[in-house]
């Protein structure tokens, strides 16, 4: 029965090399996918204590920006020549907008005006 007893040892241990097999790969695959497709860049700004962080900032054409408000206080981001406006955001709420073309795009938080900021949009 020698050879029964092999067969049950080798078992469980194909199974180890089957799930590593299927672990490995959805580690690696997704490594490939995103050397394929490189991403957009992306550029997080805070809106705390009542200003825009970075208030200035130079991107790429093709740039999403997102903005999230950090203050217990409602906000909104609203472009200057309305290309894009938030609705208010609360606390910890996202807001999003990709820059297609270049530009200078000046903005404001429409419950406090006093609050600006401006995003450069250059080909680098
Ligand atoms: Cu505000």
């Amino acid at each position: 029965m020698s050879h029964a007893f092999s067969r049950n040892t080798i078992r469980p241990f194909r199974a180890c090399v089957a799930l590593a097999l299927v672990f490995g790969a959805g580690f690696v695959m997704p490594t490939i996918f995103a050397a394929a497709a490189p991403p957009a860049p992306t550029v997080d700004l805070n809106i705390a204590k009542f200003a825009f962080a970075p208030k200035e900032i130079t991107i790429a054409p093709g740039t999403k920006i997102t903005w999230t408000n950090r203050d217990e206080t409602p906000h909104t981001v609203t472009s200057n020549d309305k290309s894009f406006a938030s609705k208010g955001l609360d606390t910890d709420d996202k807001f999003e907008h990709t820059f297609a073309s270049e530009g200078d795009f000046s903005y404001i938080c429409t419950v406090h005006p006093f609050m600006t900021g401006v995003v450069h949009v250059r080909k680098q």
